[in-house]
C-alpha cells in the first residue's frame, strides 16, 4: 500500500486530505475519482495529491485558523495510489457540491484550479464514480433514443444521419434544399454543423422555415418520419430560449426536432437549462472543443469517458463520443467505445468503475427484485426513470462514409447510436441524395450479413461510393494505419 509509505512526508495539512484507512469508499457519501498525477519534481506523489484533494474541495496552500470539525467533513480525500501508473483515487463528499444536479460545479471543483497548479506536471481526469444517492440529484437523459425510435419507427439498425456541408456559406434556402435530398435520398436525420447559428447568410428564421418546408415535402414523398437537430447555442440563454421557441412554434411535430448544444464551448448551463426547460426533446450534446481536454496526447483535463458520463448526468439525450479510431478525430477504439457503452447501458464498465446507473441503493435488494420481477405491469422496467437514469446515446460522427460503417459497428459492438457522415455523403460523386442512398444500402447489407461489394453489384449508388471513398482514403488514415 504505498500511501503508507509517503505518508510520513506530509505535512499536517496534507495528513487533513489522506486517508489511509477510508472505511467504505463506496458508502454512498463520496463520489469517487481517479486520476493520472504528475507531481512536480518538488514533491512526490502524494504529496502533489494531497495539495490537488485540499484545492479540490475545502483547502487552499496554507492551513487556516477559520477551518472547523464540519469543514474537515468536506475535505476530500486521497485513499488509494498506484505510484508505477502514476495514479491517484480521490473521494470527495458529494454534499460539496451545489444541490439539485449541478454538473458545472462539480466540474469547477474536479478539473478546475487543480489543473493550473504548479504542484502537478500533469493531471488528468480518468474515471468517475456516483453513488445511487448522488445519481438521484441529477436530472439525467428525458427524451432519448428510444423516444426517437418510437418516432421514427427504426428499431434494428444505427440512425442515419448527416451534417450539412460546406459547414458554413449556404443560404437558408440552399441549406434546407441538401436537407431535402438527404431525406429523400432515404436519411432519417439532419443536423446543423457546430458552428451554425444566425449568419447573415443564412438567417436562423428562415432556416428554421425552409428545413420545415423541406422536411415536410421529404415525408410526403417517402412517408417516412424525419429528425432535424437545430443549433440552438447562442451568445446568451434568453437567445438560445428564443431560438428553441421559433423552432417549437414553426409547426414541427413533436419528435421531429432535437435541439443541438455545443456543451463545452456554451457550456453546462446551457445543456441543463434545456433538459429541464424542455423534457419532451432530444437535446444533442456537440463536443466542439473537447479535443483540449480528452486527447491523449495531453497531459492534463479528462477522459471522453468522463466527459460522456457528465453528459448524461446532466440530461443530454446523445453526445458524441467519437468513431473510435476508424474516422478522421482522434479517439482510440477503448477509449471511445467504453465512453458509449457506459452512456448507453444501465451498467456499464469504466477504466476503473463499474457505474450502475440506478438511483436505488444497490443494497436495496427488495426494490431490485420489484424492477426484475416486474411481470405484471411492465411499467417499471419499460419506464426507466423509475429505477435509474435513462440512457444517453453516443452520436458517432467525424470523416464516416458508408465504407466504414460496417467496420465502426464491429469495433462499437451494438447498432443503438446515431451515425452522422457529413463529407460521407455529400462527397459522394452524384451528390447528397446519392450519398445518402449509399449510407442506407450500406446499412442494409450489414443487416443482410453481406459485403458492401457484394451488395454493390446490384446497388449503383454503394458501388459508386465505395469506388471513390476507397480511391481517396484519407491520407492521415493511411499514414497512421
Ligand atoms: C463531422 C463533423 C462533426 C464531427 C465532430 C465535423 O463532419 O461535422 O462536427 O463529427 O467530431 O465537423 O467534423 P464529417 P466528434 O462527417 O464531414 O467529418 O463527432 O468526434 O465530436
Ligand atoms: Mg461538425
Ligand atoms: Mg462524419
Amino acid at each position: 500500500m504505498t500511501l503508507k509509505k509517503f505518508y510520513k512526508t506530509l505535512n499536517d495539512k496534507q495528513k487533513a486530505y489522506v486517508s489511509l484507512n477510508l472505511k467504505d469508499p463506496k458508502n454512498g457519501e463520496y463520489m469517487l475519482c481517479v486520476f493520472r498525477l504528475f507531481p512536480d519534481k518538488s514533491m512526490n506523489i502524494l504529496q502533489s495529491a494531497a495539495e490537488i484533494a485540499a484545492e479540490s474541495s475545502t483547502g487552499t496552500n496554507f492551513p487556516v485558523k477559520t477551518e472547523t470539525p464540519f469543514s474537515r467533513e468536506m475535505n476530500a480525500l486521497v485513499y488509494q495510489l498506484d505510484e508505477k501508473k502514476h495514479l491517484v483515487w480521490i473521494a470527495y463528499p458529494w454534499r460539496l457540491f451545489d444541490r439539485r444536479g449541478n454538473v458545472q460545479n462539480i466540474l469547477t471543483y474536479v478539473v478546475g484550479n487543480v489543473l493550473g497548479m504548479k504542484e502537478v506536471k500533469g493531471l488528468k481526469l480518468l474515471d468517475t464514480w456516483f453513488p445511487p444517492s448522488m445519481l438521484e440529484q441529477f436530472d439525467g437523459p428525458s427524451y432519448t433514443l428510444d423516444d426517437m425510435r418510437k418516432y421514427l419507427n427504426v428499431y434494428d439498425r444505427p440512425i442515419l444521419g448527416t451534417i450539412i456541408k460546406p459547414k458554413m456559406g449556404l443560404t437558408s434556402a440552399e441549406y434546407a434544399e441538401v436537407c431535402y435530398d438527404f431525406w429523400s435520398g432515404g436519411g432519417d436525420f439532419v443536423k446543423n454543423d457546430e458552428p451554425q447559428a444566425d449568419q447573415d447568410f443564412c438567417p436562423y428564421d428562415k432556416m428554421v422555415l425552409h428545413v420545415k418546408k423541406a422536411m415536410d415535402k421529404a415525408v410526403k414523398e417517402t412517408g417516412k418520419k424525419k429528425v432535424h437537430s437545430f443549433n440552438v447555442s447562442a451568445s446568451d440563454f434568453d437567445t438560445m430560449i428564443k431560438r428553441c421557441e421559433l423552432i417549437r412554434s414553426a409547426g414541427f411535430e413533436p419528435g421531429s426536432y432535437a435541439f443541438l448544444i455545443d456543451g463545452i464551448t456554451a457550456g453546462w448551463m446551457a445543456v441543463q437549462t434545456l433538459r429541464r426547460r424542455y423534457p419532451d426533446v432530444f437535446i444533442h450534446f456537440h463536443r466542439a472543443a473537447h479535443g483540449a481536454f480528452t486527447r491523449e496526447e495531453n497531459p492534463f483535463g479528462f477522459s471522453v469517458l468522463v466527459l460522456s458520463k457528465f453528459a448524461r448526468l446532466a440530461g443530454a439525450s446523445g453526445i458524441h463520443t467519437g468513431t473510435a479510431g476508424i474516422g478522421k478525430m482522434a479517439g482510440s477504439p477503448e477509449e471511445d467505445v467504453t465512453a458509449a457503452n457506459n452512456i448507453l447501458k444501465f451498467e456499464g464498465q469504466g477504466k476503473f468503475f463499474k457505474q450502475s446507473w440506478a438511483t436505488i441503493p444497490t443494497k436495496d435488494q427488495d426494490a431490485l427484485k420489484i424492477v426484475e420481477q416486474d411481470t405484471h405491469h411492465h411499467l417499471i422496467l419499460e419506464d426507466d426513470e423509475w429505477r435509474g437514469m435513462k440512457k444517453c446515446c453516443p452520436i458517432i460522427s467525424g470523416g464516416l462514409n458508408p465504407t466504414l460503417l460496417k467496420p465502426f459497428i464491429e469495433v462499437m459492438g451494438n447498432l443503438d447510436f446515431i451515425t452522422t457522415m457529413g463529407a460521407g455523403c455529400h462527397a459522394h460523386p452524384n451528390g447528397t441524395k446519392t450519398g445518402a442512398a449509399a449510407l442506407v444500402q450500406s446499412c442494409e447489407a450489414y443487416k443482410k450479413g453481406i459485403s458492401i461489394q457484394e451488395y454493390a453489384k446490384t446497388h449503383k449508388e454503394l458501388a459508386d461510393a465505395i469506388k471513390f471513398f476507397t480511391k481517396n482514403k484519407d491520407k492521415i488514415k493511411q499514414n497512421s494505419a
